[in-house]
């Protein structure tokens, strides 16, 4: 059963020196799966949000590398929202979670880590069909 909506955010610990700061990310130590894929979004806009989605499988930690954005959660139950605006913070965000992003900075770039590889099957694109689905995953 759903208690806690499953998602939450990471602190990560940067390496820093008068170079600079430098962030390290490995699968199943400071990133709580091993890592299939990464993908990256750039020339986002504040007022076209993306996600709106839920995935049944997939785990992800999502990563503003630079500027910053909103994302709402939602496990059919709960709803948060969290603002992202450090390249030291990810965002978890388990399996069966509804997400949207909102209010990107002109200059955000938004990375995401994933554990699996792509599959259009995993996504749950309609809001109505996933909170059925999470209230069926709740009962059983
Ligand atoms: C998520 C949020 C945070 C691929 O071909 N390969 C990929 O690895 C991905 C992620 C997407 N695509 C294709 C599928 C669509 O035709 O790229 C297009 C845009 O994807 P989508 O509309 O799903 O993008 P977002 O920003 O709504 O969602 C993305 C991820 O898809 C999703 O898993 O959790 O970012």
């Amino acid at each position: 059963m759903h208690s806690v909506l499953s998602a939450e955010t990471i602190e990560f610990q940067p390496i820093g020196d008068v170079r600079g700061e430098l962030v390290a990310l490995e699968g199943k130590r400071n990133i709580p799966f091993e890592i299939k894929r990464v993908y990256y979004m750039t020339g986002l806009s504040p007022e076209i949000p993306r996600g709106f989605h839920a995935h049944r499988k997939l785990e992800q930690i999502a990563i503003c590398v630079m500027g910053s954005c909103r994302f709402i959660l939602d496990d059919g139950r709960f709803r948060k929202e969290v603002w992202l605006r450090t390249s030291r913070q990810g965002l978890y965000i388990g399996n069966m979670v509804w997400r949207e992003m909102h209010d990107f900075t002109r200059d955000c770039v938004l990375m995401v880590l994933a554990s699996e590889v792509y599959d259009e099957a995993d996504y749950i694109r309609d809001y109505e069909v996933f909170r059925s689905q999470a209230s069926k995953d709740e009962k059983s």
